[in-house]
């Protein structure tokens, strides 16, 4: 009776072993930096090997919630496996269980190893994990060994036994869990950043013009409000970076290597830059763009400080948790290039690389913007490749000159009358020249701009359109500053950016 009782309560214990296995981890994780939790590394292992196309998928379906649903993949498959290690324990066949539960450690143990700067010390939260379901288990098993062989009323009272510990269990997780993240947010950048006194330019850029989008629903603020801004990096989990440890190094194929702390960096004269930046993975139409106006040190300045060699002709940014993005030296051609500390008036937002990223104008994300940077060597291009060249992209990635129709929606339904069709075009650092609009077969027409107020940023366009019953497309194209139309060949955003003028379909009634 007992050990049937126990079999089917085989999957919740096994459940019940593996959650608190892992929220152990999490919290011994929370302890200090440098510790891995195995699922976020597990993920790490993983993001580290998908190609291009993969990863442009799941950009696709996921957006911006691409490693939420990485996580939770993972879960889902370590809830299973913990399922069929909890059956196949309280089935008797207790050597395969922990056999299981140790080869999974051991996988969690190699990935957190090959975290970007992992210790041997890396791993210690998922030993931590495989030890705490081993204990559980075994825990488990005693009391119904107990229970049978006290032979009272067996089955009911392993239940109720059983019951109570589950009880046990879960309010142990949820102490565990909630003092790590006690730990965690006490031991928080984000109280840091809430601290840091941005210094002040030598000369503010004027105040921004009145915006369009005030009086043009749907279209695109001038400036992206940070918290609306896209997010693109292969970070699980926002690395949490304390100013006061937080050091900028300069090194590599140079005479005079340098090091910043925070302090001394933002001691240096810094300026505003008004940039749009963009995503390569970004589609015809998309939403991985964005505009803000940076503060930051002059990059070209910190560059010719440390001193390149003459060989030396890329510029590679590495962040705190391995990431890199290289670009051409010759890039710094006067461009306001910078180390970014500040962003629409607030220090750096951790998910945008809190306390410095490099912002470089005209060049896609993945090539240049570096978020939690810690590092700038000088290097070459035949010997060292950023973080996605070896997967798939460019090593250059100048970002290409787009236009978005942000109002109608794709595929909405209007009322016939006097509508606005507006949207945004960019081609930093050219600037644009003309937005075009087309409806149907109707001749091409020139849009309204909005100000310029850089080169550097994207600039919004509308016109007026007296809509008629009907199913028409609508489709725009951007001129640059130099004068070239954007290319209307349509290219998927692999290798360096997609191509092709951005087409809605609406119905009028
Ligand atoms: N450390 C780090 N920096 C990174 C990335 C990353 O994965 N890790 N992704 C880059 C890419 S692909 C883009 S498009 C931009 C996005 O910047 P945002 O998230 O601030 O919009 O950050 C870049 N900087
Ligand atoms: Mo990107």
């Amino acid at each position: 009776m007992a050990l049937r009782e126990s079999r089917r309560l085989g999957a919740p214990l096994g459940v019940a072993a593996v959650v608190a296995g892992l929220v152990a981890a999490q919290f011994v994780a929370s302890l200090r930096n440098g510790l891995s939790n195995p699922v976020v590394s597990l993920g790490n292992r993983i993001i580290d090997h998908v190609p291009a196309a993969v990863k442009e998928f799941a950009i696709r379906v996921f957006g911006i919630k691409d490693k939420s649903a990485l996580v939770i993949s993972i879960l889902l498959v370590v809830l299973i496996l913990a399922v069929i290690i909890g059956r196949t324990f309280f089935s008797g066949k207790h050597r395969r269980a922990y056999g299981s539960v140790i080869v999974l450690t051991a996988i969690a143990t190699l990935a957190s190893l090959l975290d970007a700067g992992a210790t041997i010390f890396s791993p210690l939260p998922s030993l931590v994990a495989g030890a705490t379901a081993i204990l559980i288990l075994r825990w488990f098993d005693r009391r119904l060994r107990r229970t049978e062989r006290d032979g009272q009323d067996g089955g009911a009272l392993s239940r109720r036994d059983l019951f109570r510990a589950l009880a046990l269990i879960g309010v142990g997780t949820a102490a565990a869990a909630g003092a790590s993240k006690f730990l965690r947010d006490r031991a928080s950048a984000q109280l840091e950043r809430l601290n840091v006194a941005l210094p002040k330019p030598l000369k503010f850029l004027p105040p921004p013009p009145t915006d369009p989008a005030l009086t043009t629903p749907g279209l695109s603020k001038l400036f992206t409000p940070n918290g609306q801004f896209y997010r693109i990096d292969t970070a699980i989990v926002v690395p949490n970076i304390s100013v006061d440890t937080w050091r900028l190094q300069i090194n590599g194929l140079v005479s005079h290597p340098r090091e910043f702390t925070f302090q001394e960096l933002t001691d240096r004269p810094v300026f505003e830059l008004d940039d749009t930046i963009a995503c390569v993975s970004n589609e015809v139409g998309g939403y991985l763009v964005g505009n803000a106006r940076w503060l930051g040190i002059r990059l070209d300045d910190l560059i010719k400080e440390a001193t390149p060699n003459a060989k030396a002709d890329q510029v590679m940014g590495y962040s705190s948790d391995g990431f890199s993005a290289g670009f051409p030296l010759a890039i710094l051609d006067g461009r306001d290039a910078m180390v970014a500390i500040g962003m629409n008036g607030e220090p750096l937002p951790l998910n945008h690389g809190f306390p410095a990223r490099i912002i470089v104008p005209g060049l896609y994300g993945y090539v240049s913007a570096t978020k939690w940077l810690t590092r700038i060597e000088l290097t070459r291009f035949d010997q060292k490749q950023g973080y996605w060249v070896p997967r798939g992209w460019s090593a250059l990635a100048p970002i290409k000159t787009q236009s978005r129709i942000d109002t109608p929606r794709d595929g909405s339904n209007i009322n016939a009358g006097i509508v606005a069709i507006a949207g945004v075009a960019w081609a930093p650092t050219r600037g644009i020249s003309h937005v075009e609009v087309r409806v149907g077969d109707s001749p091409w027409r020139e849009a309204a701009l909005g100000p310029e107020i850089a080169k550097t940023t994207w600039r919004q366009w509308w016109i007026d359109w007296a809509a008629t019953p009907g199913e028409p497309s609508i489709a725009v194209r951007a001129t640059d500053g130099t004068g070239a139309l954007q290319s209307s060949n349509r290219t998927r955003p692999d290798p360096d950016g997609a191509e092709g003028w951005h087409t809605i379909n609406i119905t009028v009634t």
